[in-house]
């Protein structure tokens, strides 16, 4: 097949889910054209099957706002064109499904039909696709898809709650490359962690205040509290320096790394014994699947997908939001002794391997598969 797939190309999940769909379908033999506005990040080297395009937006003394979502819509076209795409997969809705439905109607025009598969991934419909600046637009791409994905159950309901959607929403979780994150730990990595063998502790993401990084902080607190502890912040974003500013208030500065934006997550989970993911709303949680693939438990919030990969007293434990002080007798609780963070370790592993990437991405492919054999109809 000839897929066309458009995300967002940094380090948010969607981007990464949608590269990392993108590089899998490549290697089973499809062609997939990605349509983004610049490389995404997970997408580095060559890999045959694999073609970039990059939408270019001309800027003009009289924009103000150059106007991507057009020069989006235009590359669409180009691109399904010029390769003779099969389909579209868009991921997240804004601006993506407007955009998809637009090409799809300058496509028709000119005689060739292009089915669109939106998946959405959750703040495209919890937070900004509901606002009414972007709503009506949102919800009509939504119901012009001609399939629509959602990647958990929770999103999929709270999407219906949010939008009057006609279609069915079908859900297909997340994935992970469980060999991938199956990584022995760096020794000399960890020994500058945690010099003294201390846990580890671990949050990454966008830093964005749904993450609530500051309970992050009030967690490891408590934790270092009651055993030797260190704790690594991967990514950034505008929550960082209130989280470094709390942690310093707290006379923990010193316990705690930040460590940028990381490309190598499967090593840096190697080294970590515990990840924490208190957020306000996820809708699934792919950094805390990726976490589990790697061996490393989590103790999450309860709220959106969580609690549908999230294994209570399993694969780690959950609280509601904000408890912090719930979030950290729990973390202790697998912390506390080196046999029941290798049984957690364990059963963390053994659940991610639902959501194998082997498993996932036929699913994808059974979807798309639908519409090749209406087209040939
Ligand atoms: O969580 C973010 O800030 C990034 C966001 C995105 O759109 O890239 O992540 C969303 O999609 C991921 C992949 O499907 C999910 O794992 C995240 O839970 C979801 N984030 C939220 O729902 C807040």
């Amino acid at each position: 097949m000839r897929i066309g797939i458009v995300c967002y190309p940094t380090f948010g999940g969607s981007g990464v889910l949608a590269t990392e769909l993108g590089k899998a379908l490549a290697q089973k033999g499809h062609h997939v054209h990605f349509i983004t506005y610049q490389q995404p990040v997970r997408l580095s080297g060559f890999i045959p099957n694999i073609f970039y395009h990059e939408v270019q937006v001309p800027t003009y003394p009289l924009f103000d706002y150059p106007p991507y979502e057009t020069a989006l819509a235009s590359a669409m076209v180009d691109v399904i064109k010029n390769n003779n795409l099969d389909l579209l997969h868009v991921h997240y809705a804004i601006p993506h499904a407007s955009a998809a439905y637009m090409a799809k109607k300058i496509l028709e025009a000119e005689g060739k039909t292009i089915p669109v598969v939106t998946t959405l991934h959750g703040t495209d419909i919890t937070l900004v696709g509901r606002d009414k600046t972007y709503a009506p637009v949102v919800a009509f791409s939504i119901n012009q898809s001609d399939a629509i994905t959602a990647v958990s159950n929770d999103l999929r309901d709270e999407t219906r709650k949010i939008f009057h959607i006609e279609k069915e929403i079908e859900v297909i979780y997340n994935f992970v490359d469980v060999e991938r994150f199956n990584r022995k730990p760096i020794d000399a990595f960890r020994k500058v962690i945690a010099p003294e063998g201390e846990r580890i502790l671990l949050h990454a993401s966008n830093f964005r205040k749904l993450k609530r990084v500051q309970d992050v902080v009030k967690i490891f607190y408590e934790v270092q509290k009651k055993m030797p502890a260190k704790l690594l912040f991967v990514g950034d974003g505008p929550e960082r320096q209130a989280a470094e500013e709390l942690a310093r208030s707290l006379g923990i500065g010193e316990e705690i790394r930040f460590v940028g934006k990381q490309e190598q997550m499967e090593d840096i989970l190697a080294i970590a014994d515990l990840f924490l993911l208190p957020s306000e709303y996820e809708s699934f949680g792919l950094a805390a699947l990726e976490a589990m693939a790697a061996g490393v438990p989590v103790v999450s919030s309860n709220a959106g997908g969580l609690k549908e990969i999230n294994i209570d007293g399993e694969t780690g434990y959950m609280a509601h939001v904000g408890d912090v002080l719930s979030m950290s007798r729990k973390a202790l609780d697998i912390l506390k002794d080196d046999d029941t963070l290798n049984v957690f370790k364990k059963k963390a592993a053994e659940h991610a391997r639902k959501y194998d990437i082997a498993n996932i991405v036929p699913l994808y492919e059974k979807l798309y598969e639908r519409f090749l054999v209406l087209q040939d109809a």
